[in-house]
């Protein structure tokens, strides 16, 4: 035991009206919403980097966040992993997420990192056979270390390209021995900053070939989980080459890798990329790509990627509803890819902040089922679209142009525009948020 959380309880259900400020108040894990858990709805992760690894700075300040694991020393990384596992024991948190350069120190060769990697996956097992979390996913680290400056698949030194697949491979070892069910590639770097140096093709090619040599490797090893990649439009990179989910689909589908990856979807990458966070959902649950999502809320004045604490329920239930309608997650989950503020010192922000966040889903859940429940919505939405259920309709697809011109003659057809009930809608959405 640490003594970093101490005095801190575990955090149990207690109601809407409790005001009690460890306690939840919605988030209760074992009421059952649609004929399921609420913890298996949502299957909650922590993220190892915001949490454990971050030190608090910003672009005009550094450190503020001061951790006695803080030092890239293995006994400081066993350290971090106890109060870890100690934070996911009081939120009682299913799940958990890291990239390697988050877990284990940085070595001063490839073989001293790998060895520090293997080292702490052991001990994480360790943890995990006593604590009832396991790894939503794995990931790793190519955009921190300036290694990886002018990117990793997309480099244009072909040493950096083998050591990311040196690096990936190990990340893909440690993942599949702790049983992770997904194992998530976001390009931080994969995109440029300026066209006059880059050879945008090239850079494309590559990492199409490299996205295809994991999914060999994923059999090869006999990898159960679903291999995600998370977009972004930008930031880091000027340019990143996983815009959006509609990029990311064009791109497996140039390599030829659209039933083998799908997406993990970020809030505050949605609203980046001039999307809403439902769209992103919605869009790649409609190409077969939907996967998991990192939950988080960006600042809407500033125009960052903030990794802020969701707190808006109403905003959270229609990402939710479609969730839910997409039939909910399978190795997917809420993976908190947010984190505290960097003048919110203190342990109790670190788990405070997760409670609001496991509320804030909870409450939107409650929200997105309540209102599946009522199938008032999907019954509008079929209603809209019923003329498509006759033959003559149907024979529209199958036929050609010309037959679907000759038909508006034959038929003397005169379309009379209906009414979207968007306002309608609205309302009824706002009779469960
Ligand atoms: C950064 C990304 C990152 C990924 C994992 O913006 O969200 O945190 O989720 O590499
Ligand atoms: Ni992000
Ligand atoms: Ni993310």
């Amino acid at each position: 035991m640490t003594d970093f959380f101490k005095g801190i309880p575990t955090i149990k259900y207690e109601g809407p009206h409790s005001t009690n400020e460890y306690a939840f108040h919605h988030y209760n894990p074992d009421e059952v919403l649609n004929g399921k858990r609420m913890e298996d709805h949502l299957r909650f992760a922590v993220a190892y980097w915001h949490s454990f690894a971050w030190p608090g700075g910003d672009p005009f300040g550094g450190q503020t966040l001061q951790r006695p694991w803080f030092g890239e020393t293995m006994a400081l990384a066993r350290m971090k992993a106890d109060v870890a596992f100690e934070m996911f024991e009081i939120l009682g948190a299913p799940f958990y997420c890291f990239h390697d350069a988050d877990m284990r120190p940085e070595g001063a060769s490839f073989a001293e990192s790998k060895r520090n990697l293997e080292e702490m996956v052991d001990y994480l097992g360790e943890k995990q056979s006593t604590h009832k979390t396991r790894l939503l996913w794995g990931t790793a680290n190519m955009f921190s270390h300036r290694r990886w400056m002018s990117g990793a698949a997309t480099n244009p030194d072909p040493d950096v390209y083998a050591y990311a697949a040196a690096t990936v491979k190990a990340n893909m070892d440690a993942t599949h021995k702790l049983g992770g069910q997904n194992y998530v590639l976001w390009g931080g770097r994969e995109g440029y900053e300026t066209l006059l140096n880059t050879d945008l093709r090239a850079e494309r090619e590559h990492a199409g070939r490299f996205l295809q040599q994991v999914v060999e490797y994923k059999h090869k090893i006999g990898f159960k989980g679903s291999i995600l990649i998370e977009p972004k439009p930008q930031e880091p990179s000027k340019h990143q080459y996983d815009y959006d989910v509609a990029t990311v689909y064009g791109f497996l589908v140039q390599f030829g890798l659209e039933k083998e990856v799908q997406t993990n979807i970020e809030q505050g990458h949605a609203i980046l990329a001039g999307h809403s966070f439902e769209h992103e959902i919605a869009l790649a649950t409609a190409l077969g790509i939907f996967g998991s999502i990192d939950m988080n809320r960006n600042d809407y004045q500033s125009g960052w990627d903030t990794d802020q604490f969701p707190n808006n329920h109403v905003e959270k239930a229609v990402a939710f509803y479609e969730i839910l309608r997409a039939g909910g997650y399978t190795t997917g989950g809420t993976n908190f890819d947010a984190k505290i503020r960097r003048q919110s010192l203190d342990p109790a922000d670190l788990i405070l902040s997760h409670v609001g966040g496991m509320d804030t889903c909870a409450r939107a859940l409650k929200s997105a089922a309540a209102l599946m429940a009522d199938g008032g919505m999907e019954k509008a939405r079929a209603n809209r679209y019923s003329g498509w259920d006759t033959g003559n309709a149907k024979a529209l697809l199958t036929g050609s142009l010309e037959d679907a011109a000759a038909s508006v003659t034959a038929k003397g057809l005169n379309p009379e525009p209906r009414s979207g009930r968007q306002e309608r809608l609205e309302n009824l959405w706002n009779r469960f948020v």
